[in-house]
């Protein structure tokens, strides 16, 4: 862990420690096995709270003592409301899988995990409404929406352990944005908790529903910060039968984006991605897994196209066409199409792979940005630029760079810069920022596309959004979460 200890912030007093009176009630509202608890008083089983402390790339680590696992909207209300009468700070936590240092504590804070409350509620086979608790692993869901002939309109390398709660409360994009869209358009409903225990019954599995503000928009994204989101509501699409995948060769950035743009006219309806790698980032998946890069020529950028479809060889002539198209006009210099599943997961792993890949040496600093599509890889170019600049990048262990590396989701202008490290250096840091973010503000793009600000971009947000817009956010924060105990020391 980079960051065990937080000298530069001070835990607030105004939260009480944990007493055994506390773990005592708790005991008795959830029962047996619903509680994690160390050390808060020696007659309890000490259990091993690393998995809830730490966080997925073990750079934050908080130091919790009592981990609450609810088993209804009822308990996640009887706990709030304890909690925020007794002034004790809570972190939302679902599969643990944020990469902003977000679902940790900071110091004591108790965690609320959702991995109890994990039913599928509902599913309407003709609308393809699906209703969940919160705690419903992502990949579960999808599974069962295949066998329905449906499919959950977002996906992301963490499908396996994340929860959906934890999707909406971050807002997650993942890798099919660019065809179903956010899920701030796609989660018709939110059941949430207030910290002083009141249930918003927002749960709708309307469509069209313009009766107000649509308060649930502030629950996606909110990061656990104005309260606990316990069910979710999500219209689903038709899953397609016609999948296709490419993996493709490109020599430049600006033929990269002629690229999107063919796909785009000529894939049409059926695009259901369009994600960008760079060289430094397959050869960090390559060298990680052990595995064969998917061509055989080497090139500064690659992207994989993904099609769904409903008509087979309507969707394969159209791909093929593109590829034929792309290719002899030299637009893109090599490529491969996936002949089965096999192939389909293995030119994913090529992109899904990365995120792991390069945190594999020893640690990785991550950037995740939005920026204008002509400007996008340019960030990636100046920082490297940056960093060799510094004398910080080399091949040997004297060097603490390994590589800086961009991948991302080009087809929603969301870049992941990724600085892959042998071992975290304050050196790196002090090149990185403010430089990243100064860049990103210039060009008006966002600190933070899909990740959220958790702990690791709270003091950046200035950087994206105006004096008013902070504001306003305080306000909204100060009337749902008066006492500030909902994942504090986070966001702005
Ligand atoms: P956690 O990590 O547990 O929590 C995340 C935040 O949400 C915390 O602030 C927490 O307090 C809050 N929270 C959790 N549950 C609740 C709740 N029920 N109510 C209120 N607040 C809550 N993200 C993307 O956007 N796109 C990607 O492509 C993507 N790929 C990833 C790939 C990998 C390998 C990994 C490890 C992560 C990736 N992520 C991606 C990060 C992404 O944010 C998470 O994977 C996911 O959305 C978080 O879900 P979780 O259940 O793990 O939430
Ligand atoms: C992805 O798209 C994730 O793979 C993770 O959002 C990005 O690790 C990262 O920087
Ligand atoms: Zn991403």
């Amino acid at each position: 862990f980079t960051t065990d200890s937080y000298p530069e912030i001070q835990r607030n007093p105004r939260f009480a420690q944990i007493t055994k009176d506390h773990v005592s009630y708790f005991q008795l509202l959830l029962g047996k096995g619903s509680a994690v608890i160390d050390g808060v008083t020696t007659e309890l089983a000490t259990d091993d709270m690393e998995p809830y402390n730490g966080d997925w790339m073990r750079k934050y680590r908080g130091h919790c003592k009592l981990v609450l696992k609810p088993g209804s909207t009822e308990e996640v209300s009887k706990v709030l409301k304890y909690c925020n009468d007794n002034m004790l700070a809570v972190v939302p936590q679902g599969g643990n899988t944020g990469l902003v240092g977000g679902s940790v504590p900071v110091f004591d804070e108790i965690v609320i995990n959702t991995s109890r409350m994990n039913k599928i509620q509902s599913f309407d086979e003709v609308s393809g409404i699906l209703v969940v608790d919160a705690g419903v692993v992502l990949e579960v869901a999808d599974q069962f929406l295949a066998e329905k002939g449906y499919i959950f309109p977002l996906d992301l390398g963490a499908k396996g352990s994340c929860h959906i709660g934890g999707n909406v409360a971050t807002n997650a994009g993942g890798l099919r944005l660019l065809r179903y869209g956010s899920l701030h358009g796609s989660v018709l409903g939110i059941e949430a908790v207030l910290p002083d225990g009141t249930i918003v019954d927002d749960l709708s599995k309307l469509r069209k529903n313009n009766t107000g503000y649509d308060l649930k928009q502030l629950f996606i994204g909110g990061e656990g910060t104005i309260g606990m989101i316990t069910a979710v509501s999500i219209i689903c699409p038709q899953r397609s039968s016609a999948v296709n995948v490419a993996f493709l060769a490109v020599e430049s950035y600006e033929k990269m984006q002629r690229t999107f743009r063919e796909a785009k006219t000529q894939l049409g309806e059926i695009l259901s991605a369009f994600e960008l790698m760079d060289l430094g980032s397959q050869h960090l998946v390559n060298n990680a897994q052990g595995s064969k890069p998917p061509l055989e020529t080497e090139s500064p950028f690659y992207c994989l196209i993904e099609t769904s479809g409903s008509n087979s060889d309507h969707d394969n002539e159209k791909l093929e066409k593109f590829l034929e198209d792309v290719m002899s006009r030299e637009i893109v210099s090599d490529g491969v199409v996936a002949q089965d599943q096999t192939q389909i997961k293995s030119l994913w792993s090529q992109r899904e792979g990365i995120s792991e890949a390069t945190a594999h040496w020893g640690g990785v600093y991550k950037y995740d940005v939005s920026i204008p599509l002509k400007d996008l890889y340019r960030l990636v170019d100046d920082t490297r630029e940056k960093i060799e600049a510094a004398g910080l990048k080399g091949d040997t262990d004297e060097f603490p760079v390994l590589d800086v590396v961009g991948y991302g989701h080009m087809g929603d202008s969301n870049l992941h810069l990724n600085v892959a490290v042998r071992r975290y250096d304050k050196r790196v840091e002090e090149v990185l920022e403010p430089f990243v973010y100064e860049w990103i503000a210039k060009v008006q793009g966002s600190i933070s596309a899909e990740h959220g600000l958790g702990l690791a971009k709270k003091n950046y947000i200035g950087y994206s959004r105006s004096e008013t817009m902070i504001g306003l956010m305080k306000q909204i924060k100060n009337l749902y979460d008066p006492n500030g105990i909902m994942n504090p020391y986070k966001y702005m």
